[in-house]
C-alpha cells in the first residue's frame, strides 16, 4: 500500500464540497487526507495500512456527528422515553464495513481509496474487532442497538469497555489455545472518550443508620473503597435515516483523591495498589460456561456498569428539570439477562438514600421502569452469590433486598396464606442450604415485564423455572422472539445476494424486512432467477473455501455440500452428535467404497470456555476425525472435516453466506433460541434441527416441507428422563453408533491413544444428559434425506429462495417493535424527522 500512494496527494482539482460532512468522492478523499495529516500527523509516504483505516474512520465518524448532536437534543426533550439496554455484552462486531452501508457511502468511499491507490477491503480487514461479548446474547444486544437506530427509536447502550475481550482462539495439536485480545493496542478511532462523565461508585465497607434531622431512618454506607467509570460513546449509526443510537461503555478508573490520601501518610504502594484494582474492575470480559461463585470480581463488574448507568440517566433526567417521580416515564431500562440485575437495588438506593425518597414512591419508580430478559433455562447458567459474599462486596445492596424481600414475601403470604413452600420459592434468598441471593428472582420481583426469547423457550419458563412467579404475575410474562439485523447480516456479509434480491424487488426490504422480503418469493418460479441464486451462493463458497485455506491449510471442494455448525461448544449444542454422524458417514464410505454419497464439507466453528474441560475435548475430538478423514484417500473427494479457527462476527460473515446447511441440533428444551439459526436461513442455508428455541418458528415460516426436522421433542426429552433414560441400550441396539462409539473410545480417531475421550464417551455411555444417543438415529436418517435432497440443484434452490423470502419475522426490527409495544411502553413510530 505504501509505494503505491505516491501518486495519491496530486491534488485532483475538483474542489471537494465538505470534508467533514461531503459524501462525494471527492469530499471524502480529502476527509481521509486531512485526518492522516491533522489528527495522526502522518504524511502519506511512510502511513501504513493501519493509519489509514483510522483516517478512514474518523473520516466515517464524522459523517455521523450531526445525527449525533440531533440526538443529544432529544435526549434533551423531557417528552420522549428513552430506551436503555442494559448489557454486560456487546458484541458488535467490526464498524466500518457496516458504518459504510448504513450511512449509503460505501460505493463513493470505495473509489476515493481506489484514487489513493488504497484498497477498501484491506482497509476494513485492518480492525480489530471488538470482542465484547461471548455470543449470542452479546450479538443480540448489538443487533438490537442497531434496529433500535434504523426503526428511529432513541436509545443508549450502557455497558462495559472491557480491556480485554473475548480471547482469541488457536489450535495447537487439535487443541484450544487462549490467547489474550488486545483489541485496543492500536486505539479505537470509533469511540469518544468522555472524561467529564464519570461517576464514583463505591465497593465493600460497612453501613450506618441514623436518624436525619425530620426523625426520619436513614442509612449511610461507608465504603472500604471507590472507584470511577469513565464514559466512552461509540455512535450506531441507522440505515439510511439522519439517526443513531449510542453505545455508552464504561471504563474503570482510581478517583485520584483516594491515591493521595494514602500516598500523603507516605504509603505509595498502597496508593498504587488502589489504582490498580480500580483499573481490573473493566479489564477483561469474564467467559460463560464457568461457574461464577466466588467470582468477586464479577459482581464489581455487574455492579460497577449499573451504578455508572443508572447515575447518568437520572442525571440526564434531571438535566431538563423534571422530576424525579417522572423518571419511569422518561426511561425504559432493558436488563438483558441477570448480569444487570443489581439495578433493581442500586435504583433503590439512589433514590431512597442518595435522592431521599420514601421506599413506597422508589420501589413504584423502579418496578415500573425495568424489564428482564431471560436467556437461558439452564440450571447452572441461572446467577446466584453466597450471602456473604455478596455483603462484603454491596452491604448496603443486601439490606436494601432483605427489605424487597420482606414485603415481597408478605405479599405473597397474603395472597397465598399458608402457602409456606410457595413463598421459600419465590424468595429472593435461597435459604435451602447456604444461602443465596437469586438473582433472577431479583430481577423477577422488580420488573414490569419478563419476557423470554423464543415463543417455546418463554413457555418452558413459565412452566419451569418462573412458574411461581407466573403463578403471582401472570400479566408481567410476554414473549419477544428473537430478530437480527438484515443489514449486517445480509446486505454487509452477502453483497450479491443482496444485490440480487434489489434487482428484483428493489431496495425496500433493507429496513422493511418483514414486508418486503417475501416479495421474492414468486421468483422462485423464474429459472434465470435460480441459477442467479445458485452461482451466489457457489460464489460465496469459493470465497469461504479460500479463507479455508488460508486459516488451515487444507483444501476443500465447493462443489460439494457445504454443512455448517458454528457456534460456542457446549454439550446441549451437541457438536459430538454431529461428529457421530460424520463417523457414520466415513465408515460407510470405507465399508463400501462404491458407494454413492453426496459430496460434504463439514464445518465447524466455534470457542470453549477456558474451564469447560468436556466442550474442548470436543473440539480436540473434532480435529482429530479431521485428521482421519482429510487424510484417508478412500474417502477423498466425498468427506471433509473442517474446524474453523476463532469464531466471531468477522468470521461469521464470511460463513454464514456459504453455507448449505445449517445445523441447530441441540437438545430440544435447552437453547433459549439461537440467533445464527436466522442468520443461516437469511443467507438461504437449509436448516437441520431439532424443535428447540426458535427453531420451531423458523420452521412454521418456512414450511416443513423446507426445514429437515428430527428427533425428540421438549416434552418427549422430559419423559425420557421420567421414565429412566439408559443410553447404553441405544449404544447396545444401535449397531452404526456402536461402532462409532468404540472407535473412539479405542483410540482410532487418537493416533491410538486409547483413552484420550474416554471422558466424553463415559459420559455419554452412562449419562448422556443430553440424549445424543436416543436422536442419534434420527439425526443420521434426516441427514441422509439432506443427501438426497442436494442431489437435486433445482429444488434445492428453490428451498432455499423459500427459506430467505419467509424469514420476515426475523428481524431484529420487528422484535424491537414489539419490546416497544408490549414492554417499553413506546408508541411513537420514529422520533426522527
Ligand atoms: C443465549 C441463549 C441463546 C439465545 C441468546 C440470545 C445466554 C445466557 N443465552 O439460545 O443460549 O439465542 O442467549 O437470546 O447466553
Amino acid at each position: 500500500m505504501q509505494n503505491q500512494s505516491k501518486k495519491v496527494f496530486k491534488s485532483s482539482g475538483r474542489k471537494p464540497r465538505d470534508a467533514r460532512r461531503g459524501t462525494d468522492i471527492e469530499s471524502i478523499k480529502q476527509s481521509v487526507l486531512d485526518h492522516l495529516n491533522f489528527s495522526q500527523a502522518r504524511i502519506p509516504e511512510i502511513a501504513t495500512p493501519n493509519d489509514w483505516y483510522v483516517a478512514l474512520a474518523y473520516a466515517v465518524r464524522d459523517r455521523m456527528v450531526d445525527h449525533w448532536i440531533q440526538f443529544v437534543r432529544i435526549l434533551e426533550n423531557p417528552e420522549l422515553k428513552i430506551v436503555s439496554y442494559l448489557s454486560a455484552e456487546f458484541l458488535v462486531g467490526p464498524h466500518l464495513g457496516n458504518a459504510l452501508i448504513n450511512l449509503g457511502i460505501y460505493d463513493n468511499t470505495k473509489q476515493a481509496m481506489a484514487q489513493l491507490g488504497l484498497n477498501l477491503d484491506d482497509l476494513i480487514a485492518q480492525e480489530q474487532e471488538p470482542g465484547l461479548g461471548n455470543g449470542g446474547l452479546g450479538r443480540l444486544a448489538a443487533c438490537y442497538m442497531d434496529s433500535l437506530a434504523s426503526t428511529g427509536v432513541p436509545a443508549i447502550g450502557y455497558g462495559i469497555r472491557y480491556e480485554f475481550g473475548i480471547f482469541n482462539q488457536k489450535i495447537k495439536d487439535g487443541w484450544q489455545v487462549e490467547k489474550t485480545d488486545k483489541w485496543l493496542s492500536l486505539g479505537n478511532p470509533w469511540e469518544i472518550h468522555r472524561p467529564e462523565i464519570a461517576y464514583q461508585v463505591k465497593l465493600g465497607g460497612s453501613t450506618e443508620s441514623f436518624y436525619d434531622e425530620e426523625g426520619r431512618f436513614r442509612v449511610k454506607w461507608i465504603p472500604h473503597r471507590v472507584v470511577k467509570g469513565v464514559a466512552y460513546d461509540t455512535p450506531v449509526p441507522a440505515f439510511h435515516k439522519d439517526a443513531i443510537s449510542i453505545l455508552r461503555l464504561w471504563s474503570s478508573e482510581a478517583v485520584e483523591s483516594f491515591d493521595f490520601k494514602a500516598f500523603n501518610i507516605g504509603n505509595y504502594y498502597k496508593a498504587v495498589d488502589e489504582k490498580i484494582f480500580s483499573e481490573t474492575i473493566s479489564k477483561v470480559l469474564y467467559p460463560n460456561d464457568e461457574p461464577e461463585i466466588g467470582r468477586a470480581l464479577r459482581l464489581a463488574q455487574q455492579y460497577f456498569f449499573v451504578s455508572c448507568s443508572l447515575q447518568d440517566m437520572i442525571r440526564i433526567h434531571l438535566f431538563v428539570g423534571r422530576d424525579l417521580q417522572a423518571f419511569s416515564k422518561r426511561f425504559a431500562i432493558q436488563l438483558n439477562d441477570t448480569h444487570p440485575s443489581i439495578a433493581v437495588a442500586e435504583l433503590m438506593r439512589l433514590l431512597v438514600d442518595e435522592y431521599d425518597m420514601d421506599w413506597d414512591m422508589a420501589w413504584d419508580i423502579t418496578k415500573n421502569t425495568l424489564a428482564y430478559t431471560n436467556h437461558t433455562l439452564l440450571p447452572e447458567a441461572l446467577e446466584k452469590w453466597p450471602i456473604p459474599f455478596f455483603s462484603r462486596v454491596l452491604p448496603r445492596h443486601l439490606e436494601i433486598i432483605l427489605e424487597i424481600n420482606r414485603r415481597f414475601l408478605d405479599e405473597v403470604r397474603s395472597r397465598f396464606p399458608g402457602d409456606d413452600g410457595l413463598a421459600a420459592r419465590l424468595s429472593i434468598i435461597d435459604e435451602s442450604g447456604e444461602k443465596y441471593v437469586r438473582m433472577a428472582h431479583l430481577a423477577g420481583v422488580g420488573s414490569r415485564r419478563i419476557n423470554g426469547v423464543a415463543a417455546l423457550h418463554t413457555d418452558l419458563l413459565i412452566k419451569t423455572v418462573m412458574k411461581d412467579f407466573y403463578s403471582l404475575y401472570p400479566d408481567r410474562f410476554v414473549n419477544v422472539t428473537n430478530g437480527v439485523t438484515p443489514r449486517r447480516w445480509v446486505v454487509l456479509s452477502n453483497p450479491e445476494l443482496s444485490q440480487l434480491i434489489s434487482s428484483a424487488i428493489g431496495d425496500r426490504w433493507i429496513c422493511h424486512f418483514e414486508e418486503e422480503i417475501k416479495k421474492i418469493e414468486p421468483f422462485a418460479g423464474d429459472p434465470e432467477f435460480l441459477k442467479k441464486w445458485w452461482e451466489v451462493k457457489h460464489g460465496n463458497k469459493i470465497n469461504l473455501a479460500r479463507l479455508i485455506y488460508e486459516r488451515t491449510g487444507t483444501l476443500v471442494d465447493p462443489e460439494s455440500l457445504f454443512d455448517v455448525q458454528v457456534k460456542r461448544i457446549h454439550e446441549y449444542k451437541r457438536q459430538h452428535l454431529n461428529v457421530l454422524h460424520i463417523i457414520s458417514l466415513y465408515n460407510r464410505i470405507k465399508q463400501n467404497p462404491s458407494i454413492g454419497i453426496t459430496p460434504r464439507t463439514f464445518i465447524f466453528g466455534g470457542k470453549a470456555a477456558p474451564g469447560y474441560a468436556m466442550a474442548k475435548l470436543i473440539i480436540k475430538l473434532i480435529n482429530e476425525v479431521a485428521g482421519v478423514v482429510n487424510n484417508d484417500p478412500d474417502v477423498s473427494g466425498r468427506l471433509k472435516v473442517i474446524f474453523f479457527p476463532d469464531f466471531n462476527v468477522t468470521h461469521a460473515q464470511r460463513i454464514y453466506p456459504a453455507a448449505d446447511l445449517s445445523e441447530q441440533i441441540s437438545t430440544a428444551g435447552k437453547e433459549a433460541s439461537g440467533t445464527g439459526n436466522m442468520k443461516f436461513s437469511m443467507n438461504g442455508a437449509l436448516t437441520i434441527g431439532t424443535l428447540d428455541g426458535a427453531n420451531l418458528e423458523i420452521r412454521e415460516e418456512v414450511g416443513p416441507e423446507n426445514f429437515f426436522l428430527f428427533g425428540l421433542t421438549a416434552d418427549q426429552v422430559d419423559d425420557l428422563k421420567g421414565l429412566g433414560y439408559n443410553p447404553r441400550q441405544y449404544y447396545r441396539e444401535n449397531n452404526h453408533l456402536g461402532e462409532a462409539i468404540d472407535q473412539i473410545l479405542s483410540g482410532r480417531f487418537s493416533r491410538g491413544e486409547r483413552n484420550l475421550f474416554a471422558p466424553l464417551t463415559d459420559n455419554l455411555l452412562n449419562n448422556d444428559p443430553f440424549m445424543l444417543l436416543a436422536d442419534y438415529q434420527a439425526y443420521v436418517d434426516c441427514q441422509d434425506q439432506v443427501s438426497f435432497a442436494y442431489k437435486d440443484k433445482k429444488r434445492w434452490t428453490l428451498m432455499s429462495i423459500l427459506n430467505v423470502a419467509r424469514m420476515g419475522k426475523f428481524s431484529s426490527d420487528r422484535s424491537i417493535l414489539e419490546y416497544c409495544r408490549d414492554i417499553w411502553g413506546i408508541r411513537n413510530k420514529s422520533f426522527y424527522p
